[in-house]
């Protein structure tokens, strides 16, 4: 957010160079007019910077802003390549009637979503424990990153099969593990539903997070001892938290625009000969 208000300030900044030039014609220009006469503007500029002291001064800017620029651009475009997560379980998962491994550690990040009933689809979409105290899945992001919420889907056929899990969120800060939220599902048969029930299930939502870190965990915990814990996603509110790198490049993006306003402030004015004068001179003196 703050690098695209960097990168905005500095485009007005431009078009402001841009439209004290006589390249724009006249506030009355059309469109195409001025975008051809924005992208002329180096040229006309670099003209005027061989005639006049101002337009000597709007050419520096100019050089300065374009690469204040491309640097609050690159820092503009480093978050958005963040990398979804990886995870890990800290319990193996069981396969049971149909098969609830996850091999490739992607089906609880893949968007799929399975139904209610955890046999509809033949329950291929749901990660599957069985018998377990708990299990703590750990989410590594590739960045930082500002969580607003986060959220967790599961299910319960009953009691004494599938059974809705409690859950608890942690957040990795300053080498340690902090609990950020907890949600209970108490055991009760009033979240029993058929395994062939074809809609929505129960999705489980911490929200108003607020939460930087670059690891998340969520641990789940059976309801029942000795049942069945089936996820089938989890999913993210987040924003990327900018690297120090990142900082770095816009830093250095203000500094040269600070430099470049100073060094155009401090130009005194300089005495150009008059070229029609010259010519005269030349001819007849
Ligand atoms: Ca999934």
């Amino acid at each position: 957010m703050i690098s695209q208000g960097i990168s905005g300030f500095l485009f007005l900044q431009l078009k402001k160079l841009a439209g004290n030039t006589r390249c724009f014609l006249s506030s009355h220009s059309t469109k195409s007019t001025k975008l051809l006469s924005f992208l002329t503007l180096p040229a006309i500029l670099k003209v005027d910077a061989t005639r006049t002291t101002t337009g000597r001064r709007k050419m520096g800017k100019l050089q300065q802003l374009v690469l204040a620029s491309a640097f609050a651009t690159m820092a503009h475009l480093t978050p958005a390549h963040a990398a979804a997560p990886s995870y890990t379980f800290d319990q193996a998962t069981s396969c049971g009637s149909w098969c609830y491994h996850d091999p490739n550690l992607t089906k609880l990040t893949d968007g799929v979503v399975g139904n209610r009933g955890w046999a509809y689809n033949a329950g291929t979409e749901w990660d599957g424990w069985v018998g377990v105290p708990n299990v703590n899945i750990t989410f590594q992001f590739a960045q930082a990153m500002n969580f607003s919420s986060v959220s967790v889907g599961s299910t319960q056929d009953s009691l004494g099969d599938v059974v809705l899990p409690s859950f608890d969120l942690w957040a990795y800060q300053g080498g340690n593990w902090i609990l950020k939220g907890t949600i209970t599902n108490p055991a009760s048969s009033a979240n029993d539903s058929s395994p062939y029930d074809s809609g929505p299930h129960p999705v489980f939502t911490f929200s108003g997070l607020n939460v930087t870190t670059d690891q998340l965990r969520i641990t789940a915990t059976p309801g029942v001892q000795g049942t069945w814990v089936f996820i089938d996603e989890v999913s993210f509110n987040a924003a990327p938290v900018p690297e120090p790198a990142t900082w770095s490049m816009l830093l250095a993006g203000l500094g040269l625009l600070v430099w470049a306003r100073r060094k155009a402030s401090d130009v005194k004015p300089v005495a150009y000969p008059n070229r029609h004068k010259a010519v005269t001179i030349g001819l007849f003196g």
